[in-house]
């Protein structure tokens, strides 16, 4: 079973994933109306995974006997200002969500409940990976010059290629 403590930080993880999932949606539609279709197509699969993570984090909830909760669908940001953008918000969102999970394990640890701890430490080694990457797509835009039609096109099959 889960304290209340526990509990609703879980649901508010839980949130968090599923709002990271549609803020991946919106980008992945501004990346596909924008001719970036290779990197689209990588942002809608972040989306699914995150969706996942969503979905995991709920399940577990109601295994350990508590109440899980839909989370509410907030407004997202559709519109973009440049390509570059969108990998300097996805890496912002990623190191959001990281601090929020470390809070979560914190909570876990503060009420001696090791069962969700361990269950957390997939969320640890997850996020490593996807700051890792969103990193390694800022970087690309260091070694690419994206200002060119060509350029655009090489970042577009690059970055679609991480992870
Ligand atoms: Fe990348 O947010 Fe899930 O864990």
């Amino acid at each position: 079973s889960l304290v209340e403590g526990v509990e609703n930080i879980l649901n508010l993880q839980a949130k968090l994933e599923s709002d990271a999932s549609n803020k991946y949606l919106a980008m992945a539609a501004w990346l596909d109306r924008n001719g970036y279709a290779n990197t689209a197509s990588y942002l809608y699969k972040q989306a699914e995974e995150e969706r996942e993570h969503f979905l995991k984090i709920f399940k577990f909830i109601t295994d350990m006997g508590g109440i899980a909760i839909t989370p509410s669908v907030p407004e997202v940001q559709q519109e973009f200002a440049s390509f570059k953008e969108v990998f300097e918000i996805a890496l912002q969102n990623e190191i959001a969500v990281t601090q929020a999970i470390n809070k979560v394990i914190a909570k876990c640890r503060a009420e001696n409940d090791y069962a969700t701890e361990d269950f957390m430490m997939w969320y640890v080694a997850e996020q490593r990976e996807e700051e890792k990457n969103a990193r390694r797509a800022l970087e690309l835009f260091d070694l690419i010059n994206g200002n060119e039609a060509d350029g655009k096109f090489q970042l577009d099959v690059q970055i679609s290629k991480i992870g």
